[in-house]
């Protein structure tokens, strides 16, 4: 299809231009567009890609990197204050200051880490995903959240701006709600276009209870007031 094709031509460009065969670590997102990345570094038959490190972001991506034969290294073995040379992966949304929006596979969490710890992040994307405002063609914000702050976090979202809030439920593929490999629930959270998508992700990525945030009880509560004033100052 023409979407798979414009798939494989993102990810042959971002190659072509990222890709550094003498690398150490090299990240690899999760999704279908990076198996077009992992293929064009094969393509390459480049002898020192078996030297480098590919650091995965979770199950499916691990899969993509050992399927194709290559050297995988956990991202908590990187030796500490290593940083990922490069790392790929792919997004749901982008907006022209090059906002994401992740999550669309349920592994934004290992995607962030990654990300956060590479010198480059090379998002990789077909021409659905871009949009002047996040939240145009995809509907929902993705955000991983301990099973315990289910509640509070929907409580949050819903006083942030949200119009609904929901635990991703597994569908024909799970009875019951998806789990993340964090063994975590997601809940996707739709919000009218975005107007200042940062100060968003801001204010959410504030919430303790987001996964990789210390959870802080009852300030946690607080804090999402204050966030439900700031998110109504950006609204107008
Ligand atoms: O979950 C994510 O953010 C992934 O990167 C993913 O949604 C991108 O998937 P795709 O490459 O299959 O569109």
């Amino acid at each position: 299809s023409d979407i798979e094709l414009a798939k494989r031509n993102a990810a042959q460009k971002a190659v072509e231009e990222h890709f550094d065969p003498s690398a150490r670590y090299v990240g690899i997102g999760s999704g279908s567009t990076i198996v077009y990345v992992v293929e064009a570094i094969q393509a390459l038959k480049d002898p020192r890609v078996a030297n480098i490190y590919f650091v995965p972001t979770g199950y499916q991506s691990r899969q993509v990197i050992l399927k194709a034969g290559l050297k995988d290294l956990k991202f908590d073995s990187l030796p500490t204050n290593t940083l990922i040379d490069v790392a790929f992966d792919g997004a749901d949304e982008i907006d022209d200051d090059l906002n994401c929006i992740k999550g669309g596979g349920a592994c934004l969490y290992q995607e962030k880490l990654v990300a956060t710890q590479a010198r480059k992040f090379i998002c990789v994307a077909d021409y659905r995903k871009l949009q002047t405002r996040l939240l145009t063609f995809w509907k929902y914000i993705p955000i991983e959240v301990e099973p315990l702050a289910v509640r509070t976090v929907t409580t949050a979202l819903m006083g942030l701006g949200s119009t609904s809030a929901e635990v991703r439920e597994g569908h024909m593929a799970k009875a019951g709600p998806i789990k993340t490999d964090q063994d975590n629930f997601i809940i996707d959270a739709c919000f009218k276009p975005l107007i200042l998508p940062v100060d968003v992700e801001k204010s959410l990525s504030l919430h303790p209870a987001q996964k990789g945030m210390s959870g802080r009880g009852e300030d946690g509560v607080w804090e999402v007031k204050e966030l439900a004033r700031e998110i109504k100052a950006i609204e107008g």
